[in-house]
């Protein structure tokens, strides 16, 4: 049986990011309230906050220094608790971030664990040097080492992000004990699960070094470990199962196999989890060396995870991300079709579809110009990194340009006034200088934008058994084109993609009223005409929605005539379906 989380669309809020209330100009959780309606309107079931915990914001919240607390920077416990109350209202549940395999350096536990003689000593991993040098040869996630030497106990601790983020022991089950206390406070609260941050990393089985890699030196020792599937488990039975909630696991590097590991039903350890493949195929072994997109790569890679995994958490976009009509559609003359277009993907996989803030409306990546606009520790670790190894300042800005994380966390924009609405103070990281064009007051009221397309797709989803819980079938790749069918019981939808900037002609048997190649020609470039002309017969297939103004079904019903114009996204029903009755032309 289906499981709600299974059946709702979740909204990932940067908050951060997302509205500010006071003039501080930092989103805050009032902020959240305020748009909810919105929210709800859009049709999403499920919030899922970034950390709003208190934090040095070393990492913007992903080092936290208090697990039971909200950073006032946010508000306050009662706005929490109203944020969770006014949401439930509109039935919308909220999940939390948990961050548990690094805390802040300012935590009381790691302050407490550098000395030598404290219990908390063991919650951290503390190693004396080897040779005057750090324990071992591992590297960070963030581009730098990943050892800090302590003056004062003369030993090293471990951090695999930044040096403010100390990871935990996971071999310490105190440590194990404390997250189960966390995780049942805010489940008590009235939270309805987590998004469990690099979850698969957890535990380290040897701090031996690792085999040198040009990035993540050390890997082998820490990824998804047995020891982490056991925490997990114990996780599961001892607090999660005692509650109607779910988890979302951020995995890193995982392969099918492995992934099948942390999230199978039958395993008991994570609902569901977010992997990376489709993100790298448009990059060279690290994200900082962009290679084209392919859309025959990107589609290649869904579909594997589509049929490798029977419930993956799908996303195009988080706060990690770059913007997806920038990255993976054309936020040029195609901006609107391509983000559409995005859209229709996103919400026609098998599995939980995730919207991060502003994804939406089609927000695209920052227009920066210089380092001092970018907040972002790992852009900046990267930078003076890049710089070391002697790489040009033109290379250097390129790469930041494109993978900044940065690109994603600037503000929401709301409308077309000061700071697009965002802030009545000084925005804490810049507005995208788009925002007058690109804008959700603009959007809202207006039918035929990516907002009410989202608006559409999120009803159609909730609608759909075949979207909700059919099977993945994959059609055809190449040229620009993803096709591929979702099926349940008799029933059947069959989803075309063009990620190109020219007409496409699909190529795909029984698909397309026959006899209309010739309007390959006449059609293109021509968008909005393709199916005019085409075949009325009812033994066809007709467009439930399009990207483009198409006739659907149940209106007059014209066949689809197998042109995709360009970045279009169309959703055709079975022929048999539309026999049966719903609608007919007879
Ligand atoms: O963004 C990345 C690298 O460019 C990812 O490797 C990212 O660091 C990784 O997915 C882990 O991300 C999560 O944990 C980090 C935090 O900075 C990210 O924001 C979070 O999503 C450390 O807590
Ligand atoms: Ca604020």
């Amino acid at each position: 049986m289906a499981k709600w989380w299974q059946e709702c669309v979740v909204y990932q809020i940067y908050p951060r990011s997302f509205q500010d209330t006071n003039g501080d100009g930092i989103g805050d959780l009032p902020g959240i309230i305020e748009h909810l309606d919105e929210l709800k309107d859009l049709g999403v079931g499920i919030l899922w906050l970034s950390p709003v915990y208190p934090s040095p914001n070393a990492d913007n919240g992903y080092d936290i220094s208090d697990y039971h607390g909200i950073h006032p920077d946010f508000g306050t416990m009662a706005d929490m608790d109203r944020l969770i109350e006014e949401a439930g209202k509109r039935d919308i549940k909220i999940i939390m971030d948990l961050v548990i395999n690094h805390t802040s350096d300012e935590h009381p536990w790691f302050i407490k664990s550098r000395d030598k003689n404290s219990p908390y000593r063991d919650y951290y991993i503390w190693r004396p040097g080897k040779n005057g040098k750090a324990p071992n040869n591992w590297t960070s996630f963030f581009g730098e080492d990943c050892w800090e030497y302590d003056e004062a106990s003369g030993e090293y601790y471990l951090h695999l992000f930044a040096k403010k983020q100390p990871d935990l022991n996971w071999c310490n089950p105190k440590v194990l004990e404390e997250v189960k206390d966390i995780m049942r406070f805010w489940l008590d609260r009235g939270i309805a699960g987590f998004r469990c941050d690099v979850i698969n990393i957890l535990y380290k089985t040897s701090l031996e070094n690792g085999r040198k890699r040009l990035a993540l030196t050390g890997l082998e020792h820490y990824l998804t470990q047995e020891g982490t599937h056991e925490i997990l488990r114990v996780l599961r039975k001892e607090v999660l199962d005692r509650y109607d909630c779910f988890t979302v696991g951020e995995t890193v590097f995982v392969t099918p196999q492995t992934a099948w590991e942390l999230c199978d039903a039958s395993r008991r350890e994570l609902d569901m989890l977010f992997t990376f493949e489709h993100m790298e195929t448009d990059q060279h072994y690290v994200k900082w060396f962009k290679r084209k997109f392919s859309a025959g790569r990107f589609a290649a890679s869904i579909s594997k995870w589509q049929q490798a995994i029977d419930w993956n958490a799908n996303y195009l976009e988080n706060h990690d991300q770059p913007r997806s009509v920038s990255r993976f559609g054309n936020d040029g003359p195609y901006w609107a079709q391509s983000a559409k277009l995005l859209c229709m993907l996103l919400l026609t996989l098998r599995g939980t579809p995730y919207i991060y803030q502003g994804q939406e409306i089609g927000m695209t990546n920052f227009d920066f110009t210089g380092m001092e606009q970018i907040q972002d520790v790992e852009s900046h670790n990267i930078y003076r990194l890049a710089k070391c190894l002697h790489f040009p300042e033109a290379l250097r800005w390129r790469m930041i340009r494109a993978s900044s994380r940065d690109n994603v966390r600037t503000p929401v924009q709301w409308n077309s006034g000061p700071n697009a609405g965002f802030t009545t103070g000084k925005p804490w990281l810049g507005v995208n200088s788009n925002y007058t064009r690109i804008n959700m007051e603009s959007q809202l009221d207006d039918p035929g934008s990516i907002r009410n397309f989202y608006k559409a797709m999120i009803a159609l989803r909730s609608g759909s058994d075949v979207l909700k819980y059919g099977s993945f079938v994959p059609l055809v790749r190449g040229s620009g084109i993803f096709a591929y069918r979702r099926e349940y019981r008799e029933e059947g939808l069959t989803v075309l993609l063009n990620f190109s900037d020219k007409a496409r002609k699909v190529d795909i048997p029984g698909i397309a009223a026959d006899g209309q190649g010739s309007l390959l020609d006449t059609a293109a470039g021509t968008p909005d005409t393709a199916g005019e002309n085409a075949n009325n017969s009812n033994s066809f297939r007709c467009p439930v929605l399009s990207n483009y103004d198409r006739k659907v079904s149940g209106m007059d019903g014209a066949a689809f005539n197998g042109i995709l114009q360009p970045y279009e996204a169309i959703i055709l029903s079975d022929p048999a379906k539309i026999k049966s009755g719903e609608k007919s032309n007879e």
